[in-house]
């Protein structure tokens, strides 16, 4: 149905998907092939700003020349060596990703699923070797609606149905408690058993649900009140995307254990790290976690670059002002179908009011017909994400799209 409006050339492309890949997707009917900055450009040449940028993979724009001038440079010399043997550029990475968030030491993994998996590893352990919890009997909590990937560990830790169900048995000593809810959490943290409390500052995928202000500052006392390692699965949240480097920087918050992905490589290949000091990161002795892809070198400079641009080009402060104007002006439109506007910096969301359930997807759809891509979570709500360098006059001009796509609601 949805490919009705597409032309040849771009039905050749999803038939392709559709017939030779697998099902795990529903992508809105366009098909990319270019980006540059703010912009994605279509194999008709149609060009639309991009409202998801990956994810959030892509805050530092598509194709951002410096990170893509690293990436050629490394890659004529030397892209990867196995943590077998040293390299020239892990080291360098490594002083510079602590240095630059205040942590004794970086794990570096690829993508951000491992990012979370290697956080939990690193709790457990911590809690059998520190702690004095007795082995396998450490317990993590995660909130309600949490989101952090797809492994058999991440589906475990999950509530939505579409995510676990059908995949069991489930990765034992996981609990959840209600996200925003302090007492439910110190309820939780009763228990000896627990090592770790693992949370997004705002969560991302559930559809940028934002926790009221003192959560994280509270949230960090409990943590340390209980002697439980507070984990802040900043993938999504974290460089820049809020205004602020991390998420936590809002309520002036360390986490003990730090989880990052997606823009530490600009979107250009998956890179995520965990950082955390010794006292938790050296339980984990050589042998025992690992990636063959983790650390490599092409991987290194990427990542430092990435780290660089975000503070030359400003982006916290142009991610804080751009988030603020985006907000006043949907906020202006003051359509009856938006019945929410919520966010932080550039990681906003709409909550579409309407008696069709499918009118988010209607309504993205519509968005790209005008030049605006964005994607539905959870049916009602879409994300507004769009690279952290765009400007007032291109935020205004994808305002006028969206004010002008409502009307496919009416
Ligand atoms: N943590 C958070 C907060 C995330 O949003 C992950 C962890 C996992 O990252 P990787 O790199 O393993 O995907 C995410 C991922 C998708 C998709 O379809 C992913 C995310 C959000 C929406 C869709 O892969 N975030």
């Amino acid at each position: 149905m949805d490919t009705l409006n597409v032309t040849k050339n771009t039905a050749y492309f999803i038939e392709l998907e559709e017939k030779y890949g697998a099902h795990n997707y529903h992508p809105l009917p366009v098909v990319l092939e270019k980006g540059e900055g703010v912009f994605l450009y279509d194999v008709d040449g149609k060009r639309y700003y991009d409202f998801l940028s990956g994810y959030s993979a892509v805050n530092q724009g598509h194709c951002h020349p410096k990170i893509i001038e690293t990436l050629i440079e490394q890659s004529k010399k030397l892209t990867l060596t196995s943590r077998a043997f040293y390299n020239n550029r892990l080291g360098e990475y490594e002083k510079f990703i602590t240095n630059y968030f205040g942590y004794d030491k970086v794990l570096p993994m690829n993508t951000g699923v491992e990012g979370g998996e290697t956080a939990i590893k690193l709790a457990r352990r911590w809690a059998y070797a520190k702690k004095g919890i007795e082995e396998n009997k450490a317990v993590i909590i995660f909130a309600e609606n949490n989101f952090w990937g797809r492994t058999m560990a991440a589906i475990s830790a999950s509530t939505d149905p579409s995510s676990y169900k059908g995949f069991g048995p489930y990765m034992p000593g996981f609990t959840v408690v209600p996200y925003n809810n302090l007492e439910a959490l110190e309820k939780a943290l009763q228990d000896k058993n627990v090592a770790a409390f693992m949370v997004e500052p705002i969560q991302g995928e559930a559809g940028v649900v934002v926790p009221d202000d003192g959560y994280l500052k509270a949230v960090r006392d409990l943590c340390t009140k209980y002697n439980v390692l507070f984990i802040a699965d900043e993938i999504q949240t974290g460089l820049a995307r809020t205004g602020k480097m991390l998420a936590c920087d809002h309520e002036n918050v360390r986490p003990d254990i730090l989880i990052l992905g997606k823009a530490l490589s600009g979107g250009v290949l998956p890179v995520s790290a965990v950082l955390c000091d010794d006292a938790i990161m050296l339980n984990i002795k050589p042998g025992e976690h690992g990636s063959t892809y983790g650390g490599n070198p092409l991987a290194c400079v990427v990542a430092v670059k990435a780290l660089q641009v975000l503070k030359d080009e400003n982006m916290v402060e142009n991610a804080a002002n751009m988030g603020i104007l985006l907000r006043e002006e949907l906020t202006k439109l003051n359509s009856s179908f938006i019945k929410t506007i919520r966010g932080k910096g550039l990681l906003n969301a709409i909550v579409i009011n309407h008696k069709n359930p499918e009118a988010a997807w209607d309504l993205c759809l519509e968005l790209k017909e005008n030049g605006l891509l964005a994607k539905p979570t959870h049916g009602d709500k879409i994300r507004f994400a769009p690279p952290l360098i765009i400007n007032k006059e291109q935020i205004k001009e994808s305002v006028a799209i969206i004010e002008k796509s409502l009307k496919v609601l009416e």
